[in-house]
């Protein structure tokens, strides 16, 4: 499924949206006779602007309201990967504001039209328009704030990436620094993955796609870069870590666990150790899938470090793929892995 919030396009600001009104609104033109008395011509003509100025307000409003997506409609990954993106409370409430002032619109342009009604100068339509656009514009402007609201967190909605849910995804988890964005970006085709020597780079989900040839078929894998996660309860976790923990929770077929058997990404053996057996326990056991455990960069780890883990979490040798992520090396297994993984169940 697309990203829901694809269709979040710019929002408007409050002055940009009156300018629009209002130089639309200017150039309307009424059908009146030519032959008219000039108080029906003046009556005609900003009665025309005050409803084209309004009906433009009250359309373009609409618009913004319905290009976000109702959160509580969505599917569970994306309904709550929103709301660890953004504060859906906030969300919900700046858009009933904007809605809020819908009728009142309605209401000015239904005032102002009776009174135009009654006039008995040209001047005095000219007069009542001047108003009318007096009144929609302090309203508009009381709404600036929540239109830049909403133009700030669009940014960070339409980064969420798009799942197929026809194909499998496997969630490429781990510590931070380990080189989990390193390896997807060397094996997918998602090259825009963002690497850092520092730990908490990637602060959101990523989707690359991995095109595996079969004899007669060829399947294709999504591969989900996700944030580093610390070994730490759950409560005390932050919205990004809680974004590694959504997707392995929803969307993960295999998970790719990504170990540093150095003590180079900042983060001890044990700790790493711990969040593996988190997952393990958390993420495995229910929803019958399997972890794939890569060891990382092999070009640091001395056979002693690279032993030690293998002990401690119990394994031979064949159940995990030491992998240098900057020259590429032995990344070819994990393809050859994933390949002999998914082309049975897929
Ligand atoms: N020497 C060495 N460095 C590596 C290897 N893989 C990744 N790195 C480096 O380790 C650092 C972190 O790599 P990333 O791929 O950003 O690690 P990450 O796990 O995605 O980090 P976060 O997104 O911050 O959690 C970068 O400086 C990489 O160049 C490797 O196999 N060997
Ligand atoms: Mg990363």
């Amino acid at each position: 499924m697309n990203n829901p919030f694809n269709q979040f396009y710019h929002v408007p600001n409050s002055q940009e949206l009156l300018d629009i009104a209002f130089k639309r609104a200017m150039k309307s033109s009424a059908s009146v006779s030519k032959n008219a008395p000039i108080l029906i011509k003046a009556k005609k003509k900003e009665g025309k602007r005050i409803k084209t100025a309004i009906k433009e307000l009250i359309d373009r409003i609409l618009k913004i309201i319905k290009m976000v997506p109702i959160i509580e409609d969505l599917p569970d990954f994306y309904r709550e990967l929103a709301s660890l993106i953004v504060d859906t409370d906030k969300l919900r409430l700046t858009l009933g504001k904007l809605n809020g002032i819908l009728p009142v619109l309605s209401q000015i342009e239904r005032e102002y039209l009776r009174k135009l009604k009654s006039i008995e100068t040209p001047k005095e339509a000219d007069r009542l328009r001047k108003a009318v656009f007096g009144r929609v514009s302090s309203i508009i402007k009381k709404q600036e704030v929540n239109l830049k609201y909403l133009n700030n967190i669009r940014g960070n909605l339409r980064r969420i990436p798009s799942l197929d849910y026809s194909i499998p995804c496997v969630v490429c988890a781990g510590a931070p620094n380990v080189g989990k964005s390193s390896i997807v970006k060397e094996i997918s085709t998602n090259k825009k993955i963002e690497i850092q020597e520092y730990p908490f780079t990637t602060k959101s989900l990523n989707i690359g796609h991995l095109h595996i040839e079969l004899r007669f078929d060829k399947i294709t894998i999504q591969l989900m870069d996700s944030p580093g996660i610390l070994d730490r309860p759950l409560s005390k976790r932050n919205n990004i870590e809680k974004q590694a923990i959504l997707a392995l929770r929803l969307i993960s077929d295999l998970i790719l666990f990504v170990f540093d058997a150095t003590p180079a990404c900042g983060y001890s053996i044990e700790s790493q150790i711990n969040l593996y057996n988190e997952i393990k326990e958390n993420f495995l056991k229910d929803r019958d899938i399997k972890m794939m455990i890569v060891f990382n960069k092999k070009d640091l780890a001395s056979k002693e470090e690279i032993d030690f883990l293998k002990n401690q979490l119990d394994l031979s040798e064949d159940d995990y793929i030491l992998t240098n992520a900057l020259t590429g090396e032995n990344l070819d297994q994990i393809v050859t892995y994933l390949k002999a993984y998914f082309q049975d169940t897929y």
